[in-house]
């Protein structure tokens, strides 16, 4: 005869048995994965990875709280960019630089919220990688519980040693050995590529593990949405006034635009559809950055079997020339992104 503590523990271990069958693999699990893939490889974009998730974990705690801890609004200072700086643009900035600046695997950070290459030189050990972010894109939205994001971008340092230089920073697209977003919605979603497929893991915050959801994620041929600011229509350039006049005449692909890149994206990728933002009269080369936006996206999307452009070639094949350019974006379905091509032609 069971005692009423034999039933319990044996109910419980049934339930830890068969949860443990469901919760199937996790992002670790999946980074490892990969990395035995690379028999040469010593581990170390792996820990990067890991550090990258961890950090973006502590993001999320934030974000799903900031209204209760009364971080929303603002610090009244303004960034590089000339943008009011949000406190919680501060706080995820802060954690990225002394989270990832001290893990040893890198020699380089550049953000968008600061100038230049932030420093590293006092690390006791560098790395050879180096890594741009956007520590939360979008963060104007946040006071609206909109979508925000991180995004980032990994390439292999090509100096020999010592502190990361702006050489090792300024590599084409081309060059990420690794690249991500993490969506800070109605989950938290970690979705990256080492260049073998794009995966996306959905946290679950009861265990604080990243699950695998979306197993090599391909973009559906059908373009479902377009999405871009129609606010800018009259300063586009005319091909693509006429290219967006030619979808709303055919009526078929409905408008979706939220304004927050990580969230559009992910939906792009997702649903199928392009994302435009084109140059404007206020921005001459297009709003969005090549290093630590367009790049990531580009990625991304190309690994899905998408396309992603600046008008004239790949966003990937662009060689950089400054830290914080910005480009025109033009990304999706692999043949609407020709088409808007064709139309700028
Ligand atoms: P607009 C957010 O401020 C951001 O940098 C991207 O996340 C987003 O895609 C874009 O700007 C939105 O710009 O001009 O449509 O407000």
């Amino acid at each position: 005869m069971w005692s009423v503590q034999d039933q319990r523990l044996s109910a419980r271990s049934a339930f830890i048995s068969d949860s443990m069958e469901k919760i199937g693999t996790t992002l670790t699990q999946h980074i490892w994965q990969e990395q035995k893939t690379h028999p040469q490889s010593r581990g170390s974009l792996s820990e990067l990875l890991y550090e990258i998730a961890l950090v973006c974990k502590i993001i999320s705690r934030e974000v799903n709280k900031a209204g209760i801890a009364e971080i929303y609004g603002l610090t009244g200072e303004v960034n590089v960019q000339g943008e009011e700086v949000q406190k919680l643009d501060e706080f995820t900035q802060n954690i990225f630089v002394n989270i990832l600046g001290h893990c040893g695997h890198l020699c380089a950070l550049a953000s968008e919220e600061e100038e230049g290459i932030v420093n590293l030189s006092k690390e006791k050990e560098l790395g050879d990688y180096v890594m741009l972010f956007d520590p939360l894109d979008g963060s104007s939205n946040i006071d609206a519980n909109v979508s925000v994001g991180t995004i980032f971008s990994i390439y292999k340092r090509v100096t020999k040693k010592g502190p990361g230089t702006m050489e090792d920073l300024m590599q084409a697209g081309n060059k990420q050995v690794a690249a991500g977003y993490v969506i800070y919605g109605s989950s938290t979603m970690f979705v990256y590529s080492t260049g073998n497929g794009v995966y996306g893991f959905t946290l679950d915050p009861t265990i604080g593990e990243f699950l695998l959801t979306h197993e090599n994620i391909t973009m559906p041929d059908k373009v479902k949405n377009y999405s871009t600011n129609e606010r800018d229509y009259h300063s586009w350039p005319e091909g693509i006034r006429k290219y967006i006049d030619e979808i709303k005449k055919e009526g078929k692909v409905s408008a979706r635009y939220i304004g927050s890149l990580v969230a559009d994206i992910h939906r792009t990728l997702l649903y199928g559809g392009v994302f435009l933002y084109p140059s404007t009269e206020k921005n001459p080369n297009g709003k969005l950055r090549l290093l630590y936006e367009a790049n990531i996206m580009a990625f991304l999307i190309e690994q899905a079997g998408g396309r992603a452009s600046n008008g004239q070639k790949n966003i990937l094949e662009i060689e950089p020339s400054e830290l914080h350019q910005r480009v025109p974006l033009y990304i999706g379905n692999k043949e609407e992104v020709k088409k808007i091509e064709d139309f700028l032609h």
